[in-house]
């Protein structure tokens, strides 16, 4: 198996994460390139691995050492970085979301079905943690029988700078929406979010926490509860209520301290901590389809459909009314 080259664009918080992950850890594959709009950090992270590093992102693309892109900057730029992926035909794993807008989805679907095959993965890696996907199986092995309603927490320690309200539903309640279109296998028809009180820690003029509630096409209601300063650490907890039982996630994977009359279990401290096996699975899947030439995981109808919900979200966050999503018609593509 020849050794894939991958150019990544982005090289903040999780674009470095990724890279180390990329280069060091994943069998056949090594970061080729590196693109970012602040080049001292692209220099520094490219300079150890002997990675290109290229002042523009479209030089990245076209880069013949490059086979293959993931794209870690910020969500706006995410959908012209694909397309451009595609006109080139190179596979592209997109950090989430696939676009910020649905004209914008819409352009990467229409792009990638004209092209005739899936080339978009997006980087939804909850599908990849062994505890959600245990939750899946439960639910389609009809254990809990007809799902009824879905209950998630969603909470943050702490928000970075560039935070605005309406990224608690854009950044971090996409990843409930995806989560749940997936483990209930529909899709969401609508949108209402409340917001309760301002949390006094979270920065001057963010709206933190919301309650962001969805209904699906069989009539199952889903509550987010999204809480970017919870301050206490990185909480994600999900449970599926059906006729007949509930299925949960568990305590993640940590050691509990049961001493002087208490038990003490440490909390993650962030997404890091909480979901570094789903970001290896996840990784390690799309290196091995790209090598195969077999797309999988998250498509771009997966992105997309996302982005329809979280764009209902924001609209029923600033009207305060509940809002429809309305879905185009799945392409073959997707089915
Ligand atoms: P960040 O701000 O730490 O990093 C973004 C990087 O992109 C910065 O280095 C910035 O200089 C660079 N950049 C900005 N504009 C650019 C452009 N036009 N072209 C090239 N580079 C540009 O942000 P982050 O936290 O790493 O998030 C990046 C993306 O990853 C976001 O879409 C976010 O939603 C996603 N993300 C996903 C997860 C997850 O759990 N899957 C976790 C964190 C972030
Ligand atoms: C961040 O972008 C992520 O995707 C994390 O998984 C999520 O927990 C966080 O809220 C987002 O801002």
């Amino acid at each position: 198996m020849s050794t894939l080259g991958v150019g990544v664009i982005g090289t903040g918080n999780i674009g470095s994460f990724h890279i180390d992950r990329l280069h060091h850890a994943i069998a056949g594959a090594r970061v080729a390139a590196v693109h970012d709009v602040a080049t001292e950090r692209a220099n520094a992270l490219a300079g150890p691995l002997g990675a290109a590093v290229h002042t523009e992102p479209l030089a990245l693309i076209d880069d013949d050492e490059v086979d293959a892109v993931v794209v870690t900057s910020p969500g706006e730029t995410h959908a012209a970085f694909a397309l451009a992926c595609i006109a080139r035909g190179k596979p592209v794993l997109s950090e989430k979301p696939l676009a910020t807008t649905v004209d914008d989805a819409v352009r990467v679907l229409e792009a990638e079905v004209a092209h005739g095959r899936r080339l978009v993965q997006v980087g939804f890696m909850r599908r990849f943690d062994p505890a959600y996907r245990r939750m899946r199986a439960t639910i389609a092995d009809g254990a809990i029988g007809t799902p009824l309603m879905v209950h998630c927490i969603h909470r943050n320690p702490a928000s970075p700078d560039f935070f605005t309200s309406e990224m608690l539903a854009t950044d971090s309640a996409v990843h409930e929406i995806d989560a749940t279109r997936w483990l209930l296998g529909t899709e969401i028809t609508a949108a209402t979010v409340l917001t309760p009180r301002r949390s006094h820690l979270a920065p001057q003029g963010l709206r933190d926490p919301q309650l962001v509630l969805l209904e699906t096409t069989h009539g199952v209601v889903v509550d987010i509860e999204v809480f970017v300063n919870a301050q206490y650490g990185y909480d994600v907890r999900c449970e599926v209520v059906g006729s007949h039982g509930t299925v949960a996630l568990g305590a993640t994977d940590t050691t509990s301290l049961t001493h002087d009359g208490a038990t003490r279990r440490a909390v993650p401290s962030d997404w890091k901590e909480r979901f570094d096996g789903a970001f290896h699975a996840e990784i390690a899947q799309w290196v091995a389809s790209v090598h195969a030439g077999h797309a999988m995981g998250p498509s771009a109808w997966d992105g997309y459909a996302a982005t329809a919900v979280t764009t209902a979200a924001v609209d029923a966050l600033h009207t305060g009314r509940r809002t429809t999503v309305d879905l185009a018609d799945t392409p073959a593509l997707y089915a």
